[in-house]
């Protein structure tokens, strides 16, 4: 194979390249040359904002396929929620349907209609992703991370410093 291995020998020279220049400009503790990477293992969730619960339980079974495998309430968040297994690939929907006009799924749903509301990466710490965030100047919504789905624990970065992403970071419980 002629050019093959000396494109990826470019690519990989590249690359580290790029990570000694940063090295020699940041230093670890406050900017790490990737924020999170190593922590972040894969999409837990995509949560969709749903008026009804029971009614998009019932249309990703029948049109896709999947189950729900979890739901629970959680009042401090204010929702009524699914989780919806998409064919065992380890990543679920989450459908999220407002406890109260005034949470943050109830607000969404009001001004945006049903539709995508967040994506969840799974992390393998969240305290240190949370700490890295803040020191790089990243908003999180708490401070210290709140209970999410099945005994999770999640925090959120802010969607205007995420590309106007609400996203959740979620480290599994002992329930998953
Ligand atoms: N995605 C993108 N942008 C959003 C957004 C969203 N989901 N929600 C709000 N925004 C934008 C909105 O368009 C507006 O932009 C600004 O943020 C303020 O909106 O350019 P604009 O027009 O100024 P507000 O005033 O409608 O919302 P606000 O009261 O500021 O609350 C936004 C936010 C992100 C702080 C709030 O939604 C929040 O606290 N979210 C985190 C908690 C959450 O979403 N809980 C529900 C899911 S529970 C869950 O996921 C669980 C239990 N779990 O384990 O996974």
């Amino acid at each position: 194979m002629g050019a093959a291995p000396c494109v990826r020998a470019w690519e990989h020279e590249g690359m580290a390249r790029t990570l000694r220049s940063m090295d020699a400009t940041t230093t670890p503790a406050t900017a790490p040359a990737t924020l999170l990477g190593p922590l972040v293992e894969r999409i837990d969730h995509v949560g969709l904002a749903v008026a009804d619960l029971d009614a998009a339980i019932d249309f990703y079974q029948r049109v896709f396929g999947l189950a729900s495998v979890h739901e629970e309430v959680n009042e401090e968040q204010g929702v009524r929620e699914a989780m919806v297994d998409i064919a065992g690939s380890g990543s679920f929907l989450q459908l999220l349907a407002p406890l109260r006009e005034d949470s943050p799924v109830g607000k969404f749903l009001a001004r945006n209609g049903e539709g995508m509301q967040q994506l969840a990466f799974r992390v393998t710490d969240i305290d240190a992703a949370g700490e890295r965030l803040r020191a790089a100047g990243v908003r999180l919504l708490y401070d210290v991370p709140k209970r999410g789905t099945a005994g999770s624990r999640v925090n959120f970065i802010h969607p205007k410093d995420c590309g106007g992403v609400l996203v959740e970071l979620v480290q599994p419980g002992a329930e998953h």
